[in-house]
């Protein structure tokens, strides 16, 4: 018989050989035909599966709610500087980019991974974080600079609105909100964050959806998909404050020495 040469490369998402591409099967002609959004799309090319409607629904609110948080972020600001020092488009999104990590955006992973180890293992709050604590580890997901108790983030008020009203489940999500309620006897401003509330979501997500083994799940959560949400959803104000500062000629940025303080 034949004797197929092996290849180099092995992909599973999509193809392009045909007429049209197709993401995991799935002919671009009926992705725009039934209306499917960029949830959809996202469904197909990360999870190579289509996954109901609240489920998208929710991915695109955690692209909406994420696109971009004002100019003094982290990652916002090193576009900015990027972009004045006359960078090109791709140069100022990626130095922006590179900025997301542990402290600024890139804590959902951790987070999921945290939460649900915790979860799980029913581990109660005060356990959970002191355990954290001796090991000199800093609850990923929970913690703002400038949100607090009396400030709450409305972006995560609007997830877990919208999560509580179409999710089979809240589970993860109601264990957050009892890591936060103890973490806010310590500190005023150690709320759960967007990373945070999208870390326990997505594993609600995951766990009730019914579209998961639970093996697939501990892939996911291990592999570390969900920084992704943010990474994709921060590149949309990325891009939109290099163009801005493109559009208002801004001259090459140099922080002042006021600013800095000059010590020995
Ligand atoms: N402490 C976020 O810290 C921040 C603690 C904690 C236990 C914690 C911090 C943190 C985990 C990572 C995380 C995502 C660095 C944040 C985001 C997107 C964003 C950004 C935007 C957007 C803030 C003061 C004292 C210290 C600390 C203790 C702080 N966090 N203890 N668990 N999680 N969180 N990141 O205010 O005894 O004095 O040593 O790392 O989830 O990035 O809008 O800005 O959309 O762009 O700078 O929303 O919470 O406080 O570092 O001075 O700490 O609190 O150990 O205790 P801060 P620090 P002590 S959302």
């Amino acid at each position: 018989g034949k004797v197929r040469a092996p290849t180099h490369i092995i992909s599973t998402i999509s193809d392009d050989r045909g007429e049209e591409p197709c993401y995991a099967g799935v002919p671009m002609s009926s992705i725009i035909e039934n209306g499917y959004g960029v949830g959809d799309v996202i469904s197909l090319l990360w999870f190579k599966r289509s996954l109901p409607r609240y489920c998208t629904q929710f991915i695109e609110i955690c692209i909406m709610l994420c696109a971009d948080h004002g100019p003094c972020v982290s990652g916002a600001h090193n576009a900015i500087v990027t972009a004045r020092a006359g960078k090109d488009l791709v140069s100022s999104l990626v130095s922006g980019l590179l900025t997301i990590g542990p402290r600024f955006g890139g804590a959902i992973d951790d987070a999921a991974r945290y939460f649900k180890d915790a979860c799980d293992r029913s581990l109660t709050p005060y356990e959970f974080v002191e355990s954290m604590k001796k090991k000199g580890i800093r609850v990923p997901g929970i913690g703002h600079r400038i949100k607090n108790r009396d400030n709450k983030d409305k972006r995560v008020e609007l997830l877990q609105k919208f999560a509580r009203t179409h999710f089979p489940s809240v589970k993860y999500m109601e264990y957050a909100v009892e890591v936060e309620n103890y973490t806010l006897t310590k500190a005023n401003n150690l709320v759960l964050n967007v990373d945070g509330a999208i870390g326990s979501l997505f594993l609600d997500l995951l766990a009730g959806s019914g579209m998961f083994t639970k093996q697939e799940i501990d892939e996911i959560v291990e592999i570390g998909y969900l920084n992704g949400l943010f990474v994709l959803a921060r590149s949309i104000g990325l891009i939109g404050h290099t163009f801005d500062q493109k559009r208002l000629k801004q001259p090459l940025y140099r922080h002042p020495w006021e600013d800095v303080l000059y010590t020995k």
